[in-house]
């Protein structure tokens, strides 16, 4: 089947790398990126572009009748950070969006909608360590009370009209070709900028903050793959678990120092970004993947280091 794939929220962190993947694999002329924002790389020149404001249903109307995706990957979302500095904006993007591209999915009978969950959709109840797929979920961000609330939405529409989604919760992700757009686990970026530019960071999360994290391009692989999956593998409709590693920011740290001998970590003030961390697994369960799809990891803490200063270096 000729597939034709709609990426809406293009110019994020991962629709940057994800389109590029998708082109790679289908061709450019059948990955229309999408975003409410100018892309300011090559995205625009190597394939399709649309302006699209996933709130205004008339636009993402005849977004889906121009083009009658077989594929779409809504990934448009105000993030944990800047989710708690405007809750409303949060929640009207991050579920209206996912409403208005759910009924649209099942409209233009798209085969397969994927879209991003997070470790944010985990609370202080929730079990800290290799946290499972099934447990207390009660989250206090506007952001992951949205993820959650969409991840009901998601298996709702695949149990009651039969819409093949599928999901993934992304620990954080750590890449070197796109800003990260407004997370908590943003510092982990952050701070190899500030290592190689000034030899120093200052970390907004405390020094024992352990968090659950991922390389892109194993976090572009695995979205792929997932949704590259036979449907009969797909046993979670809701949003799988899913990591690579776990590290707290002297951890990564002292992985620096590796390649950076001098590199020093201090630490800001009290930041809002602590009570979130706080409230997030340190490592999680994605066993439920593994055996569903097969997923495996291919970066640790010491190659996805050794990648990203490579990468930035140049
Ligand atoms: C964030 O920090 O908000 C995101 C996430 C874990 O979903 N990176």
């Amino acid at each position: 089947m000729l597939e034709k794939i709609v990426v809406i929220g293009s110019n994020g962190q991962i629709g940057t790398e994800l389109v590029t993947e998708l082109r790679k694999n289908y061709g450019d002329g059948n990955v229309i990126a999408c975003d409410i924002r100018r892309p300011d790389y090559d995205i625009k020149n190597a394939g399709p572009f649309e302006f699209i404001n996933v709130l205004d249903k008339d636009i993402l109307n005849q977004l889906f009748r121009k083009y009658k995706p077989t594929q779409v990957y809504l990934l448009a979302a105000l993030l944990s950070a800047t989710g708690e500095q405007n809750p409303k904006l949060a929640w009207d993007l991050n579920m209206n969006g996912l409403l208005n591209v759910l009924e649209l999915a099942l409209e233009y009978k798209t085969a397969r909608l994927y879209w991003p969950s997070s470790i944010a959709v985990f609370g202080p109840n929730s079990p800290k360590d290799k946290t499972p797929q099934y447990c207390i979920m009660d989250p206090n961000t506007v952001y992951g009370i949205s993820k959650l609330a969409g991840e009901r939405w998601c298996e709702y529409y695949f149990q009651r009209y039969g819409l093949d989604i599928r999901s993934i919760r992304y620990p954080g992700l750590i890449s070197w070709k796109a800003a990260p757009g407004g997370g908590t686990t943003d510092y982990a970026i952050h701070i190899f900028h500030d290592a190689l530019k000034k030899g120093s960071y200052q970390s907004f999360l405390s020094a024992d903050t352990e968090l659950p994290m991922m390389y892109m391009d194993d976090a572009i692989r695995g979205t792929i793959e997932l949704m590259d999956a036979p449907k009969e593998k797909i046993n979670i409709r809701s949003s799988y678990n899913l990591t690579g590693m776990s590290f707290t920011p002297e951890v990564l740290a002292e992985e620096i120092r590796k390649h950076i001998p001098n590199f020093k970590l201090g630490y800001t003030e009290y930041d809002q970004r602590q009570a979130i961390a706080a409230s997030w697994p340190k490592s999680i369960n994605d066993s439920q993947a593994q055996q569903d799809w097969n997923w495996k990891p291919e970066f640790n803490l010491s190659k996805m280091t050794v990648d990203m200063l490579i990468n930035l270096k140049k």
